[in-house]
């Protein structure tokens, strides 16, 4: 392949890497497993590309009379492509490293923001117009459909290496999350998606509150809700790398959608936590999801959203609103929520105040 193919082939990959990345990131449900193969493939056909890359510039990285600024740079590069794919690797291999608090799957989302970035930059900076004999020719088109293809059989090799050898990556969910705690009541891991840390909630003068696209706001107490003992086994998956199947207790949103009219305009539902953190749901999907007051006969821990949390079977951890005191019935898509799960820790509530 000609330098400008490879270099393009490269930029292609990476894109494709980054989309795959953040889509993954917000993908839960059995169906979309998918994405995360096509994360894996698109990673594996980057080390091929880079492995052409790499012999070519090879040269100019051991002779150091060829060094210059540009040498420093590729050599930043490099380090952070192999950091990036390594860590990715190495977590789906069943890797347990930490380094500085973070697990081998949170580097290796942080360092995919990072090189995309670099690469973004270098391409502004440096890229070359490909040109019709970059791609033109049987031997070209070969050759690159050979990587192509390389990359997605490498997949299902890896896939059956990592059981034959029984690595402990074997055991993973298709998110490449790992079991904690699963039916262990409020002892599983908790987390949070920035630094949310609000203080305990006394239910008794605690309320919820459901208002917007509806006839008559409401409020529910405490004890209403935990009343209606509605049940649902699900798992709750963090983009952090754990995940951890409970049965949750408490009432089911369509319930408590029933006891208010909507307006003719509602489509979505806003569940917002008491530290400003909120995140929505299709009408039709919340009406099946669950606000959990209890795992199993344990009242939700602090720690884990008490009084009231969302369980949202499919979606990703960091969609399940944890000390939930409002409900908000919305006729348009909410996008500041994605906001509000980066502020949230920066709110006087957040911070515990
Ligand atoms: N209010 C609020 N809810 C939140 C979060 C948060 O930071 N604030 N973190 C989310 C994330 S990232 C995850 S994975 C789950 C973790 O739930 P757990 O602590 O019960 O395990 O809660 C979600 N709900
Ligand atoms: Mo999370």
């Amino acid at each position: 392949m000609t330098p400008r193919l490879t270099d393009w082939s490269l930029a292609l990959a990476a894109v494709l890497a980054f989309t795959t990345g953040l889509v993954s990131l917000i993908s839960g449900l059995p169906q979309e497993w998918f994405i995360f193969a096509l994360h894996a493939i698109v990673g594996l056909w980057l080390l091929l590309l880079l492995w052409g890359k790499l012999r070519r510039v090879w040269p100019r990285l051991i002779h150091p009379r060829r060094w210059d600024r540009r040498t420093f740079y590729g050599l930043l590069a490099l380090l952070l492509v192999t950091l990036a794919l390594g860590s990715g690797t190495w977590w789906v291999a069943g890797g347990a490293w930490y380094f500085a608090g973070f697990n081998l799957l949170n580097w290796h989302i942080g360092l995919g923001f990072v090189l995309t970035a670099a690469i973004v930059f270098h391409m502004f900076a440096r890229a070359k117009r490909l040109r019709k004999r970059d791609i033109a020719g049987r031997r070209r088109a070969l050759h690159l459909g050979a990587l192509l293809l390389g990359g997605v059989a490498l997949w299902p090799t890896q896939q059956v290496a990592e059981r034959v050898l029984n690595l402990p990556g074997a055991s993973e969910r298709f998110t490449g999350s790992r079991e904690s705690d699963s039916y262990a009541g409020n002892a599983f891991p908790t987390s949070s998606w920035v630094a949310d840390a609000p203080r305990p909630i006394d239910a008794q003068t605690w309320r919820l509150s459901l208002r917007g696209a509806v006839t008559t706001p409401r409020d529910f107490s405490y004890d209403e809700l935990v009343a209606a003992q509605d049940e649902e086994e699900a798992t709750l998956d963090c983009t952090g790398g754990f995940y951890s199947t409970q049965r949750w207790r408490g009432i089911r949103i369509g319930r408590l959608l029933d006891q208010t009219a909507l307006d003719t305009d509602a489509r979505y539902v806003s569940f917002i936590s008491v530290t400003s953190y909120r995140w929505s749901l299709p009408l039709e999907e919340a009406h099946t999801a669950l606000l959990a007051t209890h795992i199993d006969e344990e009242p939700l821990s602090h720690e884990h959203g008490f009084p009231l949390r969302l369980v949202a079977p499919g979606r990703r951890g960091f969609q399940w609103v944890k000390w939930i005191s409002r409900i908000e019935v919305l006729a348009e898509p909410d996008p500041g929520e994605v906001i509000s799960i980066f502020s949230s820790s920066f709110t006087d509530a957040g911070r515990g105040k």
